[in-house]
C-alpha cells in the first residue's frame, strides 16, 4: 500500500488515497521541506482472510476489529478482513499465516487436527456443551493451544464459539441407524469419524461451499449450528435440525509471529486490546444469537427438536469412542487439558 501524506505532515495509509495523485504528493513533500521519514513509521497493511460469509457473526466481529485497530492506529496498521473465503478458503488460510502469505486470520480450531491432535479438544462430543462449559473448556485448553501455536511460529489473539453443534437431515431421524449410506458434509476429522461411527459416508466441505453441495446432492446431512443454516438458508434443502448439543467448536484469530515481532510496542498493545474486546463481543454476540438461529430455521419452514432418547444414546456411544480415540492420540497433553477442564 502507498503512504499518503496528510496536510499536517504526516503519513497515513487512509483517506484520500484515491484522489491523490503521485504529483499532489510529492508537491507536499516540497511544501513540507524537511524529510518525512525522520517521524513518521511507514504504515503497514494487513490482509486478513476469514472462511465465513461477510454477514456471519465471526465475519462482523473480526471487520470491527480490523476497523478497530486500523482506528485506534491512526492507520499505521490498517488492517482488511477478507470474508468468504475470498482470499484463501478456509482449508487454505492456517497455512498461509504460517508460511506468511497473510500476517493475519480467521480459522476454525478444531480443523487443525492434521496439524496437532490438541486442537481436536475443541469438537469432542458432549465435553463442553454449553457457552459456560465451553468458556471453560476455552481457558483449561488455553495454555496448550497457545504453546501448540508458539511453535508454528503462530499467535493466539482470540477465539470465539460457534453455537452448539446439532444435526441437519433431509429426512427425520430417530436413531443413528437412520443415518446408514447418509451423505454427510463434515467440516473436520471428528465430524469425518462421527458421520462413519453412524454409517453415514462422509466428504468435507467448506462451509463457503455449502449452498452448492446441498442443492446438487453432494452432501444431504451435516452437524453445525443452527448459524451456519441460517447464513446457507439450508431450508431449501433440509427439513430436519435436532439440537444434539454436541459441542461448540470455536474460531481463532492468529497471526504470524514474525509479522507479529514486526509491530511496536504501541502497535501491539492497541492489536491486544482490540482483540480482547473482540473476544468479549463475539461471545456475547454468540450467545444472543443462538436460539435466535433455531427460532430462524423453524420460521423458515424446519422442524427444530430435540433428539429422540434413541439418538441422543447413540450420540453418546459415539462421543465415548470419540474422546478414547482422541485421548489415545493426544497422551498425556491431552489429558492433560481434560483434568484441566474437570477441575474448573
Ligand atoms: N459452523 C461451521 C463450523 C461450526 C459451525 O457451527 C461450519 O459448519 O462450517
Amino acid at each position: 500500500m502507498k503512504n499518503v501524506v496528510t496536510s499536517q505532515g504526516g503519513v497515513t495509509s487512509q483517506g484520500g488515497r484515491a484522489s491523490f495523485g503521485i504529483a499532489a504528493a510529492a508537491a507536499l513533500v516540497l511544501v513540507a521541506g524537511t524529510p518525512l521519514s525522520t517521524t513518521a513509521q511507514a504504515a503497514e497493511k494487513w490482509d486478513m482472510p476469514l472462511a465465513y460469509s461477510a454477514s456471519n457473526y465471526h465475519s462482523e466481529n473480526a471487520a470491527k476489529f480490523a476497523e478497530a485497530v486500523t482506528a485506534a492506529s491512526g492507520g499505521e496498521l490498517e488492517i482488511v478482513a477478507h470474508p468468504g473465503g475470498s482470499l484463501f478458503k478456509g482449508g487454505e488460510i492456517y497455512r498461509a499465516i504460517r508460511t506468511g502469505q497473510a500476517p493475519i486470520g480467521e480459522r476454525l480450531i478444531s480443523a487443525l487436527g492434521n496439524e496437532d491432535p490438541l486442537f481436536e479438544v475443541d469438537a469432542l462430543p458432549f465435553l463442553a456443551t454449553s457457552f459456560e462449559d465451553s468458556w471453560k473448556l476455552y481457558q483449561a485448553s488455553k495454555p496448550q493451544l497457545e504453546e501448540t501455536l508458539d511453535k508454528a511460529g503462530l499467535k493466539l489473539l482470540y477465539a470465539v464459539p460457534w453455537p452448539p453443534q446439532g444435526l441437519y437431515n433431509k429426512s427425520a431421524v430417530n436413531a443413528a441407524s437412520d443415518m446408514k449410506g447418509v451423505k454427510f458434509r463434515a467440516y473436520n476429522a471428528a465430524t469425518s469419524r462421527l458421520a462413519e461411527l453412524m454409517g453415514a459416508v462422509p466428504t468435507k466441505i467448506e462451509a463457503a461451499e455449502l449452498t452448492q453441495a446441498f442443492a446438487t446432492g453432494v452432501a444431504e446431512s451435516m452437524i453445525s449450528s443452527g448459524s451456519t443454516g441460517y447464513d446457507r438458508k439450508i431450508w431449501e434443502h433440509v427439513k430436519y435440525w435436532y439440537d444434539v448439543q454436541a459441542w461448540l467448536p470455536k474460531n481463532m484469530v492468529i497471526v504470524n509471529q514474525a509479522a507479529w515481532d514486526g509491530l511496536d510496542e504501541t502497535l501491539q498493545k492497541i492489536v491486544l486490546d482490540e482483540a480482547a474486546k473482540a473476544e468479549q463481543a463475539g461471545w456475547d454476540k454468540a450467545r444472543e444469537l443462538a436460539d435466535w438461529y433455531k427460532e430462524q430455521l423453524a420460521a423458515n419452514g424446519m422442524e427444530v427438536g430435540p433428539p429422540s432418547a434413541a439418538l441422543k444414546a447413540d450420540f453418546e456411544a459415539i462421543g465415548t469412542t470419540m474422546t478414547k480415540e482422541w485421548l489415545d492420540k493426544a497422551g498425556a497433553e491431552g489429558q492433560a487439558v481434560i483434568d484441566a477442564y474437570n477441575a474448573m
